[in-house]
């Protein structure tokens, strides 16, 4: 984790130049071989290596015969499944090939890396210049599914972004005969940077389905004039819509499973009898997903490349950046769909399971749209709550009212439980709300999902099935709010975005430490913390890893960290735009 990196860097990359420029103009296949329907699986694809080069270029993308230009990685989106041998040293070479950015980049999304491997440009490296070359190298101590993504700007949108799987040294811990990579992700024809523009004009810009007239008459009739109207009045005091599950949605995306569209209909192929893994990996922007297989229970063993205790579920919740390892054992020779519903409901990600090629199974409706309640994000009736926002003076009121006081909830650790937010001057424009009595929802499988009378997996299901590495007292507390003002499309944590220069946080080296999460906004937003892993305290009695949380509008989480490797770590919400917004932050390690 030397400077070395950097002066051999810039030794490799002598003498590179063009011809790697030519290489990324190459009208490759559409999709990468793991990624191609009908096929066997894992098994009938290379197995890991130490070495990888990737180049990032402009690709052609055709989804439903319209073409559009990606920024790909060998040529393809998804870019090349990487895949790679626990205890390795490795060798990812990347190399720029968008001659008119700035620079480019790949995270190895979830992989414990010293800080200059980590890259995150302006963070812990300077990213990689057009034309060049960075060789990542770092040694392997960890296994499973995972994702790798560029860092720099929102080239991530466009398509950069691939599979990362590490194959364990000791064998997998337990039986199956297939395995599939399921990578789900959203593309977009209009470019990122329109996305972000039109969102930043008006926060619904995406919305279509915002309430109606009707909706209101309605809503009179069954609770009453006062009620509705203070209700809709706490909405237009918060600026924000009921209805805002997605920024982007179904009307600017198409959701992809393994690059292909819904009709492209990518199939993994089976013999009854067989038992399959499938690793969901969401790798989108902007996208969270309800994933189920209709006539299949799953049995969710991995969560964020950690091994759980299985758990049978027929439908999961996965955040932008999780991942889901799941086994499903069909008996019956037919074919079934797999299924990932955008969460608000405004599309799908679509492919089969099935026996033999060319197979389809009925693909289910989509459910209806979901609307918040004020109780969805914690706030009840108290309107009195909100701050004014652009009134300059916004006072995020901290009475001590509410039923559900965080104090008084057992299942939300520590003496004290989280700060309390309070924002200031400075802060205020920035922050709509604040939630005075933030919940653990943790036993809750978020809005829209449970009501459907089967199983749908929550955190609190999750318990790791390794043995415990470090003491579950922790030494330090701390908070951490995530904030927002919606209608202004601003994003950012403690009421200040990345681009006003909060300063960094202060991690200490090898301290056990216990960040609590309070989401004050009535979005779920992934918050993922780069180099280190996060104990969701969910009372399991070994707690779950993960590097991305999806925190629910008006939760309070907490988890526990070990920081192990001293330097600049990223941490951000994991929606692209918001991150984009100001949802960014530095976590340094002294
Ligand atoms: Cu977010």
């Amino acid at each position: 984790m030397s400077q070395g990196n950097y002066v051999s860097r810039r030794r490799f990359i002598q003498g590179v130049g063009s011809a790697f420029f030519l290489a990324g103009l190459q009208a490759a296949l559409p999709l990468p071989l793991w990624a191609r329907a009908n096929h066997w699986g894992l098994d009938g694809l290379p197995s890991a290596r130490d070495r990888y080069d990737l180049t990032i270029g402009y690709s052609p993308i055709v989804i439903d015969g319209r073409e559009g230009t990606a920024t790909g990685i060998n040529g393809t989106v998804p870019g090349p499944l990487v895949r790679l041998r626990e205890g390795d040293e490795v060798t990812l070479n990347v190399t720029n090939a968008l001659m008119d950015t700035e620079h480019s980049s790949i995270h190895w999304h979830g992989i414990l890396v010293p800080f200059p491997m980590d890259g995150v440009p302006g963070v812990n490296f300077a990213g990689i210049p057009p034309g060049e070359t960075y060789s990542y190298r770092y040694k392997l101590v960890q296994s499973g599914t995972y994702w790798y993504h560029s860092h720099s700007f929102l080239q991530e949108q466009s398509g950069t972004y691939g599979p990362l799987i590490i194959d364990p040294k000791d064998g997998e811990p337990w039986p199956y005969d297939r395995d599939y990579v399921v990578v789900l992700s959203d593309w977009s024809f209009e470019k990122p940077e329109t996305l972000f523009r039109n969102l930043n004009l008006l926060g619904h810009y995406y919305n279509y389905q915002q309430r109606t007239l009707g909706d209101f008459i309605r809503d009179i009739r069954q609770d009453g004039f006062k009620e509705t109207m203070d209700e809709r009045l706490a909405w237009g005091k918060m600026r924000m819509s009921p209805v805002d599950l997605a920024d982007v949605t179904g009307a600017a995306y198409t959701y992809l499973m393994n690059g292909n569209s819904p009709d492209m209909n990518w199939t993994a192929l089976f013999a009854p009898g067989e038992t399959v893994r499938l690793r969901f990996i969401n790798a989108s922007a902007m996208s969270n997903f309800d994933v189920r297989i209709p006539g299949l229970d799953m049995d969710v063993v991995m969560a964020d490349g950690k091994a759980v205790r299985p758990v049978t579920v027929q439908e999961f919740r996965i955040g932008v950046a999780e991942t889901y390892d799941v086994l499903v054992r069909p008996r019956e020779d037919r074919p079934f769909t797999l299924f990932a519903e955008s969460i608000d409901r405004s599309g799908y990600a679509r492919g089969t399971l099935s026996p033999e090629p060319g197979l389809t199974a009925p693909v289910p409706l989509l459910r209806k749209r979901p609307v918040r309640g004020l109780q969805d994000i914690g706030m009840g009736m108290m309107v009195g709550e909100m701050n004014e926002g652009e009134m300059g003076g916004g006072h995020g009121g901290h009475g001590g009212h509410g039923e559900m006081g965080t104090k008084d909830d057992p299942r939300i650790p520590g003496p004290n439980g989280p700060e309390p937010f309070m924002p200031d001057r400075k802060t205020s424009v920035n922050v709509a709300m604040t939630i005075p009595n933030p919940r653990y929802r943790l036993d809750e499988p978020g809005l829209g999902l449970g009501h459907d009378g089967w199983k749908v997996l929550t955190y609190k299901d999750l318990t790791s099935e390794e043995p415990p590495e470090y003491a579950d007292t922790p030494e330090r507390e701390m908070t951490i709010h995530i904030t927002a003002n919606m209608e202004r499309y601003m994003f950012s944590f403690d009421g200040m975005k990345y681009t006003e220069h909060p300063g960094p946080y202060l991690f200490r080296h090898n301290e056990r430490l216990r960040l609590f999460l309070v989401n004050h906004t009535m979005m779920d937003h992934p918050i993922h913390l780069h180099g280190m892993w996060m104990q969701l305290e969910n009372g399991a009695d070994r707690l779950p890893y993960k590097h991305t949380i999806l925190v629910k509008p008006g939760e309070v989480v907490s988890a526990l960290i070990t920081p192990i490797e001293k330097g600049d770590w990223a941490f951000h919400c994991h929606l692209l735009l918001h991150m984009e917004a100001g949802m960014f932050q530095v976590v340094r390690v002294v």
